[in-house]
């Protein structure tokens, strides 16, 4: 909207604005390369910062007084400990500040801030800030800020306008991941539970694949809440949300309780909505009953939605179904160390995760060419295995909704009680009534299946003996160094890149 046409006050606040009319619609294209993925001009005309450079006019930091002496960066960590209203007012001192304090991150903080302090009723307005100032689109100011040079604003908006066809197209060959039709669970159990594959026909006769579609759910449960993230909104707030947000990284629907709300049953019984795949074979996490960690999710996003870096709890494998639309996939092997992922020291977390579109902005092509990278697609009525501990990123290309199952095979039981045992602080997932995991799936094994749980904890034995020797290979153990030990060194040296085809972690 052109400024000169739009109302000058923005809610009950009076503002003169000393904006320009600015056409938000061309397309911005590097001169002279037409291959360039275009990005559109920011909706309040913000331009990166390299743009100062060539610009003539007036610089609109110069009028930020005081402020002048903090670096954007600063500004923007500044901005985060400001209530609404000094946000709100702050925007309104002068175009720079109106450009910063208008960034809907900051608005989306403070928006899941207010609402955890208390659940109050709102409309979604196409922004955080529309949506917790409550102002309809014909009353939220525009101010021209064509003159506000910031990689710290533009940034993001880059990363949330960039096309995802860039990343996940000419999938190189040798990374495709493998698709089939159907899996029996003997070839399951013999050649597949290590590796991710997609099964293209396993799951299409599931009842949800003929009746679940965005627009049927919206009818159905507009008004059932689901949980996305940190907040519960009713569906049709959610879906209003999915077609009219510019978030970066928008809120993702995950919700663990769903058959539940929707009142929907899962298995092979009559009039179930769909039922886990037969190729997966027996999941032993069922031992545990009632008690067993939460397990089962329904998915829904947005285009560019999805999931950053990260294994499956606690050990687990799983299975995730594309109801509708379809998501890109990349993976991992356990022990690859990907470039842009940071993992803490006891690798128990992914610190400060970069956004989606960042890392495919900054590291999807070094990632790519690592021997280990799998990628792939997986559209609707198709299904994905993750293998226990591989790493996965994971982003729709489209709206869609989605079904995913953890468990564990019998082929990763040691990986699972390993985790449960060395890595207590790590489990997730579990009722706080159970107060020892290991212990409890211990026990149920024993009682259910006390051979598989012999030969599990003997695997489990084993592999920490390994690990232990090439610790103490690495490490070396004598003062005295002959030329075996220092061929020794040489296999733990390339053990320490993550050479190894098993989690070479070291306890
Ligand atoms: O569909 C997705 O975003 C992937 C979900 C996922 O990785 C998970 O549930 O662990
Ligand atoms: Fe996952």
């Amino acid at each position: 909207m052109l400024l000169s046409q739009a109302p000058r006050s923005e809610g009950d606040i009076g503002f003169e604005a000393n904006g320009v009319g600015y056409n938000g619609s061309n397309d911005f294209v590097l001169p002279g390369d037409e291959s360039t993925p275009s990005v559109p001009l920011h909706p309040l005309g913000i331009k990166p910062l390299g743009n100062l450079y060539l610009a003539s006019g007036p610089n609109a930091r110069n009028s930020i007084g005081t402020f002048q002496t903090l670096p954007d960066e600063v500004l923007a960590v500044l901005l985060e400990y400001l209530d609404q209203g000094c946000v709100r007012q702050l925007g309104y001192t002068c175009k720079f500040l109106f450009a910063f304090c208008s960034y809907d991150d900051i608005w989306k903080s403070l928006f899941l801030e207010a609402q955890s302090r208390e659940k109050f009723a709102f409309t979604w307005r196409g922004s955080w800030r529309s949506t917790l100032l409550d102002l309809p689109e014909e009353r939220t100011l525009k101010v021209d800020c064509n003159n506000v040079f910031s990689d710290v604003l533009h940034r993001p908006f880059v990363c949330s306008n960039v096309s995802l066809d860039q990343f996940t197209s000419n999938i190189p060959a040798r990374n495709q991941i493998s698709r089939m039709r159907d899996m029996t669970y003997d070839e399951f159990a013999r050649n597949w539970s290590n590796k991710p594959f997609i099964l293209t026909h396993s799951v299409q006769s599931w009842p949800v694949c003929q009746k679940w579609t965005l627009d049927s759910l919206l009818k159905t449960y507009a008004e059932v809440d689901f949980r996305a993230e940190a907040v519960d909104w009713p569906f049709e707030t959610y879906h209003e949300y999915m077609f009219n947000n510019y978030d970066e990284s928008p809120l993702y629907l995950f919700d663990r309780k769903f058959a539940e709300k929707m009142k929907i049953t899962v298995g092979k019984e009559d009039g179930t909505a769909y039922w886990k795949p037969d190729c997966f074979g027996p999941d032993l996490f069922e031992l545990l009953g009632s008690e067993r960690p939460a397990h089962r999710w329904l998915i829904i996003g947005p285009e560019r939605s999805g999931s950053t870096f990260h294994k499956d709890p606690n050990g687990t494998s799983a299975w995730n179904a594309v109801i509708q639309g379809a998501k890109y996939w990349i993976m991992f092997p356990p022990s690859v160390a990907i470039p842009g992922v940071y993992v803490s020291k006891d690798s128990s977390e992914v610190t400060s995760p970069l956004s989606i579109a960042e890392w495919l902005l900054e590291f999807h092509a070094e990632a790519r060419k690592l021997p280990e990278c799998v990628e792939g697609f997986c559209h609707a009525g198709e299904l994905l295995h993750v293998p226990s501990g591989w790493w996965h990123l994971v982003v729709n290309l489209e709206p869609g909704i989605a079904l995913t199952q953890n468990f564990v095979p019998e082929s990763h039981l040691s990986e699972v009680l390993s985790f449960l045992k060395d890595r207590a602080d790590q489990v997730s997932g579990f009722e706080k009534a159970v107060s020892d995991p290991y212990g409890l799936f211990v026990e149920r094994l024993e009682q259910q299946n006390p051979e598989l749980l012999q030969t599990a904890l003997q695997e489990l034995a084993q592999k920490q003996e390994r690990r232990k020797r090439r610790w103490d290979v690495v490490v070396g153990d004598s003062g005295e160094e002959g030329d075996d030990q220092a061929q020794k060194r040489s296999i733990g040296f390339s053990f320490g890149f993550g050479l190894g085809d098993e989690e070479d972690e070291i306890p």
